[in-house]
């Protein structure tokens, strides 16, 4: 018997924005190959699907597609949500901070992560100006609850977590001093999340292979 279509994900395992949708396609327990690319050899099909050539791009098995990292969160809780992981991200504080991070965070990140690319004379000035744009309303907010989402996550919590992890990676040292203790623990909490772990797994390069399945009961 030939096995049921699944989704097709091209991604790249560091890609933060990969990283959310691998969350999401997990979480809601769809099976789904992944292609994971070489960013400077793309895949022509990939390009033949979405020419902007950015990943994550999700080939449905009805033969859509879906070329942008929110848009297959969405997409992925659309199929399977039980905890509503989905509507628990659309209140106003946590759109706001979505908007933050892939908007004026990302902006600053990029800029302090890759000096060489940038003005390298501002450089403090996007750290400092990406802290004011998300992490210290992230600390405010997780004084508050344990995650974005409440008790338990939300799609906020996954989309926003890569780019964190991202900044804290560049001054590791630095990072730790920093007073934003609840920001700290949730990051710790994600690093080490099953999912995350899950998400992270290492694929082979340059072809499909199925994604592992993610047992959120067996890792609880
Ligand atoms: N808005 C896109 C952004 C995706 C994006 O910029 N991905 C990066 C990797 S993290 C990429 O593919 N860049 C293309 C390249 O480096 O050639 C989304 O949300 O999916």
């Amino acid at each position: 018997m030939t096995p049921a279509p699944v989704p097709l994900l091209y991604s790249y395992r560091r890609c933060p924005y990969a990283m959310r949708a691998r969350m999401a396609l997990l979480v809601a327990g769809i099976a789904f190959d992944a292609h994971e690319i070489v960013l400077r050899d793309k895949p022509a099909a990939m390009l033949a699907l979405s020419p902007k050539g950015t990943v994550p791009v999700l080939q449905l098995a009805d033969g859509g597609v879906l070329e942008q990292s929110l848009d297959i969160v969405q997409w992925a809780f659309g199929v399977n949500d039980p905890q509503h992981w989905w509507m628990r991200a659309q209140s106003t504080d946590n759109l706001d901070l979505l908007r933050a991070c892939d908007g004026r965070f990302k902006h600053h990140l990029d800029r302090y992560k890759y000096p060489e690319r940038f003005d390298e004379a501002d450089r403090a000035q996007h750290r400092d100006a990406a802290m004011d744009a998300l992490l210290k309303p992230l600390d405010v907010h997780l004084q508050h609850s344990a995650q974005l989402g409440g008790e338990i996550p939300c799609a906020t919590d996954i989309a926003v977590f890569p780019f964190v992890r991202q900044f804290a990676a560049v001054e590791p040292a630095w990072f730790g001093t920093l007073p934003l203790p609840a920001l700290k623990t949730w990051l710790s909490d994600w690093l080490s999340h099953p999912l995350f772990e899950a998400a992270m797994v290492r694929l082979p390069a340059g072809r499909a292979t199925r994604f592992p399945p993610f047992n959120a009961a067996e890792s609880a």
